[in-house]
């Protein structure tokens, strides 16, 4: 039987995670990751990438338990840096030399993709607003400062979570802001000094730190990270989809959880597609 060709779309954390997951479980089928953006410049590279149980108010605890649980002993076993910028460059890299196929491109809408593709999964992250219409998703803008302060090896992390110092493997990761519906991608060098002053109260050895960066990136904030199955129709054609977008603050802490559900849809919709052509044949 022919392979089934999947297009992923979105290579943030979220895409890269499910495409290889995709490509590691199911052996019939080609993936083809399509995005506009790539890491170093998607939310994920923003991230400080550290693994703390978020809340999803749409989704019952012992699922967000489950993805969390699975995406802690994956990383606790290949044992990489926990930092989002690398996971991106070494997601990337693995996908290539599985023979997945990857290519920038932005998608206007995801019917686009019927003539070459069975198969899509839609992880376009806070994309999925224009690209799905989905008014439900809303952007929470948070700006960082991405320094160079190699002393520092403990994260510190004030109450309401609003400041914090998360040392990564090559920097440490100033933040933050927490701006719901702003859409902005330019640095605001108020909050940059603010962040700053923050984190220097906690840590005053931060003052010597060198070569600050901003980073800004947009939470794809959503009641319930959306991972399910769509069939769309066009004119008698049908293009099943699979959704995984939505996951807001925790993205980084249960992407191995919903990429492996991701994957468990796709080989539902590849056992429908088997499924309706011998039944075509017969
Ligand atoms: C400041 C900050 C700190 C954070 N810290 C943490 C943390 O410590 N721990 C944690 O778990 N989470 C953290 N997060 C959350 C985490 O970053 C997100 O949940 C996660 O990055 C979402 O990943 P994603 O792949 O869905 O989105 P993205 O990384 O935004 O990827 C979306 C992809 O889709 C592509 N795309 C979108 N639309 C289209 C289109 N129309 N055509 C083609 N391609 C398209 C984009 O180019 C991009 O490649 C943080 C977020 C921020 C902003
Ligand atoms: C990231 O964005 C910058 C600035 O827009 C661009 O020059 C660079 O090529 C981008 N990198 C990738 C890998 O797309
Ligand atoms: C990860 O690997 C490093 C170096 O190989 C080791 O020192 C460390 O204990 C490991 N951490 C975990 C959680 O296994
Ligand atoms: C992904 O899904 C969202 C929500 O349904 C939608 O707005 C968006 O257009 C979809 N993305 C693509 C590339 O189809
Ligand atoms: C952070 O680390 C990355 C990856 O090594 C590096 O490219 C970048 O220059 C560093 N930034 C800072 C501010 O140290
Ligand atoms: C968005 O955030 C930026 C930076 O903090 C701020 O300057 C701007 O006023 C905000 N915009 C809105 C619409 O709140
Ligand atoms: C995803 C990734 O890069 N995994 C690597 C983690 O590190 C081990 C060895 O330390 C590599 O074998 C993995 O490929």
């Amino acid at each position: 039987m022919a392979k089934q060709k999947i297009a992923v779309v979105g290579a943030g954390l979220i895409g890269l995670s499910t495409a290889v997951y995709i490509s590691e479980s199911i052996s019939k089928c080609s993936v083809t990751v399509i995005s506009d953006k790539f890491t170093p410049n998607t939310t994920s590279d923003v991230a400080a990438g550290m693994l703390i149980p978020h809340t999803y108010q749409g989704i019952p605890i012992h699922q967000q338990k489950q993805w969390f649980r699975e995406t802690f002993d994956y990383l606790f076993e290949i044992n990489n840096s926990s930092e989002a910028s690398d996971a991106g460059i070494n997601l990337v890299s693995g996908l290539k030399e599985n023979g997945c196929q990857v290519y920038a491109r932005r998608i206007e809408d995801l019917w686009e993709l019927h003539s070459k593709y069975d198969i899509v999964v839609n992880c376009s992250g806070i994309g999925s607003r224009e690209l799905m219409g989905d008014l439900e998703i809303h952007p929470v803008r948070g700006q960082v400062l991405k320094v160079d302060a190699p002393w520092v090896n403990h994260f510190i992390r004030d109450g309401d979570g609003l400041t914090y110092i998360y040392p990564g493997i090559h920097n440490v990761t100033l933040g933050g802001t927490r701006q719901k519906d702003n859409w902005s991608l330019s640095p605001d060098p108020r909050s940059s000094k603010d962040i700053f002053d923050r984190c220097c109260a906690l840590e005053p050895s931060l003052q010597r730190a060198q070569d600050i960066k901003v980073r800004v990136g947009l939470r794809p904030s959503r009641l319930a990270v959306r991972l399910q199955k769509e069939i769309l129709v066009h004119d008698g054609k049908k293009l099943p989809v699979v959704h995984n977008y939505g996951h807001g603050s925790g993205g980084f802490s249960v992407h191995r959880g919903t990429a492996k559900e991701a994957a468990r849809l796709v080989g539902e919709c590849i056992a429908a597609l088997e499924g309706s052509s011998l039944k075509a044949k017969l």
